[in-house]
């Protein structure tokens, strides 16, 4: 029988790997595309090319709260498309990103009502860290051209979130191409102080004293911006000790140096809150967004900030461009026609809300698993939790990745990076939903790593 042009393409991939793919081993996935194959999706659930239905533990990749194919989405992407399916943002505009950034801005934290789109997380990122260097030049203090970032942090993958962020792996085959200046404090996550901790740990403020160090070691003046993500999700879900982001807070302020929040997790509900800011009430200049605001369905990323910093950017001759920065999908039509589907249905749903509801339930569930031998540490806040699989001997990483393949075939779509699992179900999930996902991991943890 002759083969289609789908299955040539599937045979050649498996031969020579046409599709190269990220943060993903490729040969081992193209040795093993079952049931690694993704075919469709509904609600909460994935199914797999071997026809299992898979609970989507992390909706897609910290995406997708509302769930898959949701109807109002795929019919706002529809009319989008038939209306005004792209206009550059370059001297032009349309309704849709105009009204979004409204929408967007009434949600951020009082005095922060500017919005600039970008596409993803990276390029939010990337954005900031342009922003607060402008900002600086602009109000005469060039020499700002330092950022901080946090160890463990994990802002993108582009030069910029790359240099800030913490993640060695990520970092160390990019070396010659950082960005000059960076420096990092340590992160807070020290489990013989926290371990089993539900919600934010106690210990750990001082932890945000290093920015004092480093203050003291370059000179504010040199200091453009800190980054950190309110929650680290990347590397775990590693949640603010109290009273550490007000001490960031109040120590940029006192220095004169921007504070960027990466919310592209926490952002857009995760929290219980429609960003960490307001969680754990603390105001930065500038947040970062991506993923939820569109469902993950068109991708989109932004930064919002603050009227002093967009004031200070809009001086200058009246014609003349006072950012030179955008991409060419910033506010695309569609990302933007969807992003209000997401705003409304969160709305109408009460999802945020909901969110604070379901927080207990997956903390409850989940720090139930602490009888179990293998597990290190369980961590949560908001609808985000993670645990640690102590380490088989000699074999980093090994039940991670039992785990992961046990999901597959056992209904759970999950996200392990090492032996950590992380969890960031979809905000549509039912209490029982979330209780049945910790129960089906006991049974496969005791499965594959007991
Ligand atoms: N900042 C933060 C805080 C992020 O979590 C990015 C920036 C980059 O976004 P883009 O859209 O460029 O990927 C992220 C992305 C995981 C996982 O499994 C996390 C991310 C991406 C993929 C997987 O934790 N975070
Ligand atoms: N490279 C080239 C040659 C381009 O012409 C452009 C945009 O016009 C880019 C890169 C940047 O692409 P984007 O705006 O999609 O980020």
């Amino acid at each position: 029988m002759a083969l289609d042009s789908g299955q040539t393409a599937l045979l050649r991939n498996e031969r020579e790997g046409t599709y190269w793919q990220p943060f993903t081993a490729n040969r081992m996935l193209r040795a093993n595309m079952e049931p690694r194959t993704m075919v469709s999706a509904q609600g909460a659930y994935y199914t797999s090319s071997e026809g299992v239905r898979l609970f989507d533990t992390l909706s897609g990749l910290w995406c997708t709260p509302l769930g898959h194919a949701h109807p109002r989405i795929v019919e706002a992407v529809r009319r989008q498309a038939e209306t005004l399916d792209f206009a550059p943002s370059f001297q032009l505009t349309h309704p849709g990103a105009i009204s979004l950034a409204e929408r967007i801005a009434d949600m951020a934290p009082e005095g922060m009502n500017h919005v600039f789109f970008a596409n993803s997380g990276s390029e939010a990122v990337d954005t900031a860290l342009k922003v607060a260097l402008g900002y600086h030049r602009i109000k005469g203090a060039g020499n700002r051209f330092r950022m901080i970032g946090r160890e463990r942090g994990y802002h993108g993958v582009g030069f910029g979130g790359m240099s800030v962020g913490g993640i060695v792996s990520n970092r160390k085959m990019f070396a010659a191409g950082m960005m000059s200046g960076v420096d990092h404090l340590r992160h807070t996550y020290e489990p013989e102080h926290m371990a089993f901790t539900r919600g934010q740990p106690t210990w750990g403020k001082h932890r945000a004293e290093d920015l004092v160090r480093l203050v003291t070691l370059h000179d504010a003046s040199t200091i453009a911006a800190v980054i950190v993500e309110p929650v680290q999700g990347s590397t775990g879900v590693i949640v603010p000790p109290v009273g550490y982001l007000q001490r960031l807070r109040e120590i940029c302020t006192a220095n004169g140096i921007l504070l960027i929040f990466d919310e592209v997790i926490t952002g857009f509900g995760r929290m219980g809150e429609n960003f960490g800011a307001q969680r754990f009430g603390v105001t930065p200049d500038i947040i970062t967004f991506a993923k939820a605001v569109t469902n993950g369905i068109v991708p989109m990323g932004g930064v919002i900030v603050t009227d002093e910093i967009y004031n200070t950017f809009m001086t200058g001759p009246e014609n003349a461009i006072e950012f030179c920065h955008g991409y060419t999908y910033s506010g695309h039509p569609m990302a933007a026609a969807v992003g209000h589907v997401v705003l409304d249905v969160m709305r109408e749903e009460g999802l945020v809300a909901r969110v604070r509801e379901l927080e207990p339930v997956l903390e409850e569930a989940i720090h139930g698993l602490k009888d179990m031998d293998v597990i290190a540490d369980i961590r949560n806040i908001g609808l985000t939790a993670a645990i640690d699989l102590k380490p088989a001997a000699d074999k980093p990483g090994a039940r991670g990745a039992a785990l992961f393949e046990a999901g597959l075939r056992g209904g759970l779509l999950l996200r392990c990076t090492g032996d950590t699992v992380s969890f960031g179900p979809p905000f549509i999930s039912t209490a029982q939903e979330l209780r049945d996902m910790v129960s089906t991991l006991r049974r496969l943890i005791i499965e594959v790593c007991c």
